[in-house]
């Protein structure tokens, strides 16, 4: 390719104009690591600082998936209740969720039934929104089995994604099956096969 000035082979703004932007939100009680997910998948990055997200925390990434470039916009709401406006606020247009818990906290995961009731009282929970068990590598504080886990996101007709946000295990799946099921229009649905 010529480098020389005025010769690019495509101009900026012909690339940006093309990507399709797709807007991703995170919920989950305060501390089970929607920043660290985020953080992972679009810088390849984990802090053990923790740092609470005051209103909402923002990433984004160029993503290709199935030939489809994407830009990609990721925001972690705080899962403070203070922010519960603010939050309404930030579902709005949105096209694909994650509810978060941390496998350690039990309290975490009992607050997932209230984060879906949110989801879809804003009109943000739909058929792209699945459910992750995140720091899976704390095995020995590990308080809610697999079981559990996937027993819930079934209920809830929901698929199930285990994550360390500490070793990057399968937030890259996670992420790359919530964008594909948008670009393709499949809904993420539950077969019991999980
Ligand atoms: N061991 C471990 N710690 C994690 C993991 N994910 C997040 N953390 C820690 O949990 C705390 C809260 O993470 P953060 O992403 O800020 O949580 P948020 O409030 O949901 O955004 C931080 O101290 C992180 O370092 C994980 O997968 N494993
Ligand atoms: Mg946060």
């Amino acid at each position: 390719m010529d480098r020389s000035p005025g010769h690019l082979s495509k101009n900026v703004k012909d690339i940006v104009d093309s990507l399709v932007w797709i807007k991703v939100v995170a919920v989950g009680s305060v501390g089970v690591g929607k920043t660290c997910l985020i953080k992972h998948f679009c810088e390849s990055k984990f802090t053990s600082s923790y740092q609470a997200t005051v209103g909402v925390d923002y990433g984004f990434k160029i993503q290709n998936i199935n030939g489809t470039d994407l830009r990609v916009h990721l925001w972690d709401l705080s899962g403070h209740p203070d922010y519960a406006d603010v939050r309404s606020e930030l579902y709005r247009d949105t096209q694909a969720c994650f509810i978060v818990y941390d496998v350690t906290n039990s309290a975490s995961f009992e607050h997932l039934e209230l984060w879906l009731k949110e989801l879809l009282r804003c009109g943000a929970g739909n058929s792209y929104t699945l459910v992750v068990a995140n720091k899976t590598d704390l095995d020995s504080k590990r308080v809610i089995s697999v079981d559990e886990g996937r027993k819930w996101a079934a209920a809830h007709k929901l698929k199930y994604y285990e994550t360390s946000a500490h070793g990057g295990d399968g937030i890259e799946k996670m992420f790359t099956d919530l964008l594909t099921a948008v670009v393709s229009k499949k809904p993420l649905q539950y077969h019991g096969d999980m």
